[in-house]
């Protein structure tokens, strides 16, 4: 191929993906996935990856290479379902990025540049999985993880590192004002503020850790109130949904998306974390918190609610499902956005009524065999009635 043959071979193939119709999968009747990723590194952009002047790349080769597109935030805006997607390049190195869709789940399209976030301090080595809130103050917060070389690595340990929380705002998802980082004792991934005042706090979800990969004694998501989103300093901070023994949530587990309010209470997604001698396997899972005091669990089906199938297994990350990510249309319909082994991006869509069926019908878990044995018993009994 001469480069305008090839020129308008990659534009065709860019075209053909984005506009390919999605299908939704008969499922478990909780939510429907869909049979295609809405969002790959294939998606991005031509011109974020090739050179297209034939003088300076006659081969019309890439130039920057995208390799994934994963854990989104996820918001609707003026009519559009957008998220802000966790763009990886070759370099290993993450930004952030804007697609948006018109349906939710076809079509999503990138904007034509990358977010650029100003720094805060030191120039954080990577940025990732930012949560989106439309706060009642009026402004639409992202809190996303900001990660650096941890200074006290002891010598030749190129991988110890730091993880803390990094705040900005916007109103348009192009200008982005830069906070300072949230201050805490503790690494910090996967913090989340809550969209409406508690007590006249901003409230936070957080997950505090001794390591950036270990939990150690961090037990779980915590919950704190601060005065403010411009100095975020956690004073206290108590943990609302611990990690288990023996349950999809052992090794560590990290809130998901900010949660949905509903009729019977907050609708929460999460991630839970176990070791197995595969590595580290995430599915997701799902609670709810009381409308009266949102730190207060009133519901939690036990087990997983989606994990990886099929191709979904394989990535960069084996065995991963993530979610920071999900909106909640007014006629109650939930488009959940969730990354399959830190690769691509992917949507289920559920609905408000079906998924607290599911949270407040699914019992809990037990923490043993035998009364899941019962569980499951109860349910045959119920079904010979
Ligand atoms: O690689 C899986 C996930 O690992 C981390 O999740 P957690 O904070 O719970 O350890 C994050 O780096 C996340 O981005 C990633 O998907």
């Amino acid at each position: 191929m001469n480069f305008d043959e090839r020129l308008e071979w990659l534009r065709q193939k860019h075209e053909a993906l984005i506009t390919r119709k999605n299908e939704p999968l008969e499922g478990n009747g909780i939510y429907e996935r869909y049979r295609y990723p809405i969002l790959t590194g294939d998606h991005a952009p031509l011109e974020w990856r090739y050179d297209l002047n034939r003088n300076t790349n006659p081969y019309l080769m890439e130039r920057f290479g995208i390799h994934a597109t994963f854990n989104s935030g996820a918001i609707k805006w003026n009519g559009k379902y957008i998220l802000v997607v966790r763009v990886e390049g070759a370099d290993r190195k993450s930004f952030f990025a804007v697609a948006e869709s018109p349906d939710g789940v076809d079509n999503f399209r990138f904007w034509d540049r990358p977010v650029t976030m100003p720094d805060y301090g030191e120039p954080a080595t990577n940025i990732y999985d930012m949560r989106l809130t439309a706060h009642e103050d009026g402004w639409i917060y992202g809190v996303f993880c900001v990660e650096r070389k941890d200074p006290s690595a002891a010598p030749g340990d190129l991988s110890a590192a730091v993880a803390s929380a990094g705040v900005a705002r916007t109103k348009d998802f192009v200008t982005w004002e830069r906070l300072p980082d949230m201050v805490s004792s503790a690494q910090q991934r996967n913090v989340v503020l809550h969209p409406e005042f508690v007590d006249g706090k901003y409230a936070l979800y957080t997950r505090p850790q001794d390591g950036f990969i270990d939990a150690g004694r961090g037990g779980g998501i915590g919950w704190a109130l601060v005065d403010s989103m411009e100095h975020v300093v956690i004073k206290e901070e108590k943990i609302i949904n611990a990690r288990h023994y023996h349950t999809i949530k052992e090794q560590k587990n990290g809130e998901g998306p900010a949660p949905i309010k509903t009729s019977k209470g907050w609708l929460h997604l999460a991630h839970g974390v176990r070791g197995c001698a595969s590595g580290l396997r995430y599915v997701l899972y799902l609670y709810v918190t009381s409308l009266e005091d949102p730190s207060r669990v009133i519901a939690e089906p036990g087990g997983f609610f989606l994990v990886p199938e099929g191709d979904e297994y394989i990535g960069d990350v084996m065995n991963v499902l993530f979610s920071n990510g999900w909106i909640a249309d007014d006629d109650g319909t939930v488009y959940i956005y969730y990354a399959s082994s830190d690769t691509r991006m992917h949507v289920a869509v559920s609905s408000v009524d079906r998924l607290l069926d599911y949270c407040f019908n699914t019992e809990p878990d037990g923490y043993t065999t035998t009364d899941s044995v019962k569980r499951l018993n109860r349910l045959i009994d119920k079904n010979q009635e």
